[in-house]
């Protein structure tokens, strides 16, 4: 049979002999079989594929947008796209009509899944954008998409795909002006999975906790691949609630969190060292985990969380170790407040303004390299080359250092980023909707420390002379537009902003004013 590079193949492979087994198991009591996964997969491939799309102009395969409640079907839906050798296009479920509108014209999808409830406006927008395949999906598994892929076979064999050929989109927003989608090829994907499947030592036996949204690269990359890549079976929690993980701990061995889970863990009595002591790996990502929370979970469950870093643009790019490995001087400490070491095939290097390398142990600006950076921008050349160096490098955007053992250390960004419990908020995207509002002259958004989120966002808006908005009515005019979890959590009319002597709002000393607001 010819070799075939689409992920679906890599990941089918390595489902157990035992296809009656248990491959999720849901917080609802549902359990789905590897056969399970591999027919409906199958089924809805076949759907996908019996539509009879044509490729458009952009010469990519077609796009298949989804914007649904966390589900296994959903779940097998992505599967689906892989096989089917579509593009995946997932999208946040708290977006709203004009955050959706802009993602469905700038990546104009083929196919667009939505909830029942959405389906009324989402349809409408996607007509608008040229797709002609709206189909529904709920989390109880009703909805069009499965009452029509019933009726497919339930054999396929998974489009032939190389390394280089698209798999997903996932839009970051971007620190000016339009979102970006990135897009992620088959060998982005299987070649980082493959990586972590090794380096964090996935073993027989492995049961996965899975309590993170699936439209975002942590939930959807990270965890699935590396459960299926390792034929375990995954723990399904629908939405995460911190009592429901540590009772689930005692029958998994490996946890994946943004910090603000391990922080609304540790906060629950329940939580011990006998509760965790079947458990093999926590790891956490997405966002900076404090050292305090690192110690206290260290103290309540002896476990060394083991924290990693990575980005949309290239999945996983470093990790702290999970055993001891020749290639980082037998380095088996994981090191709270570091990132770890740059994983193999990733090479990373730490640049100054003038863009040569800093010396060991300064601060920079982060670079990177390796199989699992991304193809580019879709449809942003310019964008694309602006964000490489000459020699291929990708600019980051976050500002780190590296020890003599190799260990990263991210100590802030150089792009304009919030991150609130793990979901990025970009301050220009909401400054422009406020600038927007009558009585608003200009406005700057910044993200100051928070106990449960690690940090959120802070409107400073100036009035425009003789008006005064009120800051309450601002952010619920922010909220009727923009997905709740980007709403500053507190807005203040002031005079003016601080500004240096070029005019530039120092957002330095916003953040500085503000930071104990939450305390
Ligand atoms: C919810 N809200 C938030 C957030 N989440 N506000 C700020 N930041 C948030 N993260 C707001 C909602 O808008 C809502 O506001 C209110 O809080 C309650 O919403 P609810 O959905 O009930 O909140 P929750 O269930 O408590 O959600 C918190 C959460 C969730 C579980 C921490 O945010 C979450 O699952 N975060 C994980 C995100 C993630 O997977 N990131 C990975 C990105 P209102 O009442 O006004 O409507 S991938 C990535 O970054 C890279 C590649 C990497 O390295 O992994
Ligand atoms: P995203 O655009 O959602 O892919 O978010 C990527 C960004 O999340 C990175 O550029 C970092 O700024 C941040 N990030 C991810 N993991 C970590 C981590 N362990 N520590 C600090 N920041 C992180």
């Amino acid at each position: 049979m010819m070799h075939n590079d689409n992920l679906f193949t890599a990941l089918r492979a390595a489902f157990p002999a035992d296809l009656d087994g248990v491959a999720v198991e849901t917080d609802d009591g549902l359990r789905y079989s590897w056969r399970d996964l591999d027919r409906a997969s199958a089924m809805i491939a076949n759907l996908l594929q019996g539509l009879g799309i044509v490729p458009d102009a952009s010469l990519a395969p077609p796009r298949v947008a989804v914007q649904v409640e966390k589900s296994v079907e959903a779940l097998i839906l992505y599967l689906a796209t892989l096989r089917a050798g579509f593009v995946f296009l997932p999208l946040n479920t708290a977006y709203q009509s004009a955050e959706i509108e802009y993602f469905l014209g700038d990546a104009a999808p083929a196919v667009v899944v939505c909830t029942s409830k959405n389906f009324p406006w989402v349809s409408k927008l996607a007509l608008a954008a040229g797709t002609r395949h709206v189909f529904t999906l709920n989390g109880d598994r009703s909805g069009s998409l499965l009452e029509r892929a019933v009726r497919c076979g339930e054999r396929q064999t998974p489009a032939q795909r190389g390394p280089r050929d698209l798999a997903a989109i996932v839009y970051t927003s971007g620190t000016t002006g339009r979102s970006k989608g990135a897009m992620l090829t088959h060998g982005n994907l299987l070649s980082n999975a493959q990586v972590l499947k090794d380096y964090w030592g996935w073993q027989p036996g492995d049961a996965l906790i899975h309590a993170l949204p699936i439209f975002h690269v942590h939930g959807l990359f990270v965890a699935i691949h590396g459960a299926l890549l390792n034929g375990s079976k995954m723990l399904w929690h629908g939405k995460f609630d911190p009592r429901r993980v540590i009772a689930d701990l005692p029958r998994a061995t490996v946890f994946m969190g943004v910090p603000t889970l391990y922080v609304r863990m540790l906060a629950d009595p329940a939580l011990n060292k006998g509760q965790a002591a079947h458990m093999r790996l926590f790891i956490s990502g997405s966002a900076p985990l404090l050292i305090e929370t690192f110690n206290d979970w260290k103290a309540r469950t002896g476990h060394a969380i083991l924290e990693r870093y990575g980005m949309s643009e290239t999945v996983m790019l470093t990790s702290n170790p999970y055993r001891a490995d020749a290639r980082y001087q037998n380095q088996s400490e994981r090191r709270g407040g570091t990132v770890g070491f740059p994983l193999p095939g990733v090479s990373l290097r730490v640049r100054g303004e003038d863009g040569a390398d800093v010396p060991t142990g300064e601060i920079g600006g982060i670079q990177v390299k390796g199989p699992n950076v991304f193809r580019g921008y879709w449809q942003m050349p310019g964008k694309t080359r602006e964000e490489f160096t000459a020699d291929g490098f990708f600019k980051a955007g976050d500002v780190g250092k590296q020890d003599a053992r190799g260990y990263v250390t991210i100590v802030g960004r150089s792009k304009d980023l919030i991150i609130s419990g793990g979901y990025n908020v970009y301050p220009a995207e909401i400054e422009g909707y406020l600038n927007d509002m009558p009585g608003v002259l200009e406005s700057a958004i910044v993200g100051v420390p928070h106990p449960d989120f690690g940090e959120v966002g802070v409107a400073v808006v100036i009035a425009r002379p003789g008006m005064q908005p009120q800051a309450e009515q601002l952010l619920a005019e922010l909220r009727d537009r923009l997905a709740h979890f980007k709403i500053p959590k507190r807005c203040f009319v002031e005079l003016e902003l601080p500004r240096n002597t070029m005019g530039k709002v120092q957002k330095n000393l916003l953040r500085e004013q503000y930071k104990g607001l939450f305390a």
